[in-house]
């Protein structure tokens, strides 16, 4: 088992540390290939929330520039492919998960990186950690979803203004941009990640992760597309265990206790 992934599974709460510090944990084959094998074991562990984060001093410097299946050679290699095997099943796969997915930005968060992070569904960041679209100084394109989120997230100049420049964008920026949800101090970072992922694992997740593909559905909805796919998934979320839970705990005026079925 490679060890530049580690998996945490503690009951409900899985932790999931990109552990390859000094390269600031970008990715190599056997890095992308160990992310992918984290992801099947939470999904099927019964965790209920998911933390992501990196070790050291960086999140994530995207892909390792001197990994031999990527590197410029005489034979030059098809980037495409690289990115049909990793990169894009992994941000589906983020997207797909069914439990809310915290990103705990501990450093920088460079290229596909940057965009991992923007895939998940809450993002916290160090204060002294920043996002950069690092494509453009090396000839690449936005990856991993970044031409998608970016717009989404930030409007068209300034997703334009990232992509085409590759500044440095510090956390503080992102949190006033409405990249992320929020910048905390460097030593609150893990304590408040982990408060917030525990907090989620105790929610009614299963309906939480119904909230999770509606906000997703409505970037391609029209809003009449959307008020059906939103009746649709009430209906299934008026069908869970959760959802009588929480009635009967506001009408006995106690504590919900949900168990995310
Ligand atoms: O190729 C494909 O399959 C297509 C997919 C592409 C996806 C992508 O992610 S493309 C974008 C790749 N990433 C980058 O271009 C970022 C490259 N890194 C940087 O620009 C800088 O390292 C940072 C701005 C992220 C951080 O700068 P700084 O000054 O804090 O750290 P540093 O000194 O540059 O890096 C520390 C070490 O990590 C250093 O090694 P050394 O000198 O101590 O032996 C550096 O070379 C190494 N490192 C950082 N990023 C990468 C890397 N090594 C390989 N690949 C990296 N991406």
């Amino acid at each position: 088992m490679s060890k530049l992934v580690i998996v945490d599974i503690d009951r409900s709460v899985a932790v999931v540390t990109l552990h390859r510090p000094d390269r600031l944990n970008s990715f190599n084959a056997e890095m992308l290939e160990a992310l992918h094998g984290a992801l099947d074991q939470v999904a099927d562990s019964g965790a209920r929330a998911l933390l992501l984060t990196g070790s050291g001093r960086g999140f994530c410097a995207g892909q390792d520039l001197s990994d031999p299946n990527v590197a410029p050679a005489a034979e030059m290699p098809d980037l495409g492919h690289f990115i049909d095997r990793y990169y894009s099943p992994l941000i589906r796969r983020l997207r797909a998960l069914e439990m809310p997915v915290v990103c705990a930005v501990n450093g920088v968060a460079a290229g596909a990186g940057a965009n991992i992070a923007l895939a998940c569904d809450i993002v916290l960041a160090a204060r002294s950690a920043s996002f950069i679209q690092a494509f453009c100084k090396i000839g690449l394109v936005p990856d991993s979803g970044g031409t998608w989120f970016l717009p989404r997230l930030v409007g068209t100049a300034r997703a334009a203004g990232l992509a085409l420049l590759g500044d440095k964008l510090t956390a503080e920026q992102a949190e006033r941009w409405g990249l992320i949800w929020r910048c905390v101090d460097d030593d609150a970072l893990q304590r408040e990640s982990r408060s917030l992922v525990e907090h989620l694992a105790g929610q009614p997740t299963r309906g939480l992760a119904l909230i999770k593909k509606a906000l997703q559905a409505s970037a391609g909805n029209s809003l009449n597309g959307q008020l059906d796919f939103e009746r649709d998934l009430q209906s299934e979320a008026g069908r869970t265990a959760d959802y009588s839970e929480g009635v009967a705990a506001f009408a006995q005026k106690r504590r919900p206790d949900f168990k995310g079925s």
